[in-house]
């Protein structure tokens, strides 16, 4: 790989080799035990979610021109609750991780059953930049420059039957390399599921990087999902399994907490959580809140897909 020699390597960061490798390509710029849980947060996020770097013209921007959150960010503040329910500590918890060899299972109502090697999902779908706005139920948000693909591009390998209607996620199950997992108090493994429409719809992705490198372990490594306009506990990591079904998939969160989340989770400023409003979000890195946007400000594209549902009942 090309090095301006100019640079030292400590101040390579992961953002400059990866601005530099596009800049080459070309590219621009009710609980148990009285327990009170958010999904996704027993606390209120801290204000130590790694070190930004601060934008300039050079940082990938999303469709709005919001700069994305530094690698840094990005990669030390996480939810991941296989490993520890303590943002700031997945990072270091799920480091040694494996994720090699690793397939994922694609079955139920299809005409192709298969099973992927993470290695042939790699080669064959074209990895594509998505630069996401990623918010989460608790209230704060990120922009992420992923790299992945349309799972609609895998569903259409597999050739769902006519009486598919969902589709069910399943991330891997295994307590010795993920200690989360013998807290019983969660229905493991982690579940999610989209409708088949949401599924095909093409800003639905599934992520193998992000900022130009292979995923790490605390962002889901080495596949997870990746629907930007739904709170981010539905953007399930570390997949093994891929189902198609024609019944609507009972994700964790539904089964720990039905009342507070359920099935659709589409990010609403006028749908309060039942213990918290939803109206504003705090960005990684900014002082401050902004107004959260209906559907995460991707209301143009996917708003139809909602048409005389009633929001706030199919929460
Ligand atoms: N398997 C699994 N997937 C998960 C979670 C989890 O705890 N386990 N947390 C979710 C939540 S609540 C959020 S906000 C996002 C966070 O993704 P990130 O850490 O890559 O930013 O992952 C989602 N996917
Ligand atoms: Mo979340």
């Amino acid at each position: 790989m090309y090095r301006d020699p100019s640079i030292r390597s400590s101040e390579i960061t992961p953002e400059s080799l990866y601005l530099s490798r596009r800049a080459l390509l070309g590219g621009i710029g009710a609980l148990g035990a009285g327990l009170v849980l958010s999904a996704c947060g027993l606390n209120v996020p801290s204000d130590r979610p790694g070190q930004a770097v601060a934008p300039d013209d050079t940082t990938p921007r999303d469709e709005l021109g919001d700069p994305a959150n530094s690698f840094e960010q990005i990669t030390n503040y996480n939810n991941f609750y296989e490993f520890t329910t303590d943002k700031e500590a997945v990072a270091h918890r799920a480091a040694g991780f494996v994720t090699h060899p690793w397939t994922v299972e694609v079955t139920g109502m299809v005409h192709k059953p298969r099973i992927f090697a993470i290695e042939d999902i790699l080669s064959m779908f074209d990895q594509e930049e998505r630069i996401y706005r990623l918010r989460c139920v608790e209230g704060w948000s990120m922009v992420i420059p992923w790299q992945g693909f349309p799972l609609h591009k895998l569903l259409t390998i597999v050739e769902p039957t006519a009486q598919a209607q969902f589709v069910r996620f399943e991330t891997l199950y295994d307590p010795d390399q993920m200690p989360g997992q013998r807290d019983r108090y969660f229905p493991w493994p982690y579940v999610e599921g989209l409708r088949l429409d949401e599924a095909m719809h093409d800003l639905t992705i599934l992520s193998t990087g992000l900022y130009g490198r292979t995923l790490l372990p605390q962002n889901g490594a080495p596949l997870r999902l990746v629907v930007p306009w739904k709170y981010g506990f539905k953007s399930i990591k570390s997949i093994v399994k891929i189902e198609l079904t024609d019944t609507m998939p009972v994700s964790l969160w539904m089964a720990v907490a039905p009342h507070e989340y359920g099935f659709y989770a589409n990010v609403n400023p006028d749908v309060p959580h039942p213990r918290w409003s939803q109206a504003t979000e705090r960005r990684i890195g900014e002082l401050g809140r902004r107004k959260t946007l209906l559907f995460n400000g991707y209301a143009e594209q996917v708003a139809a897909l909602y048409a005389g549902m009633d929001l706030a009942r199919n929460y």
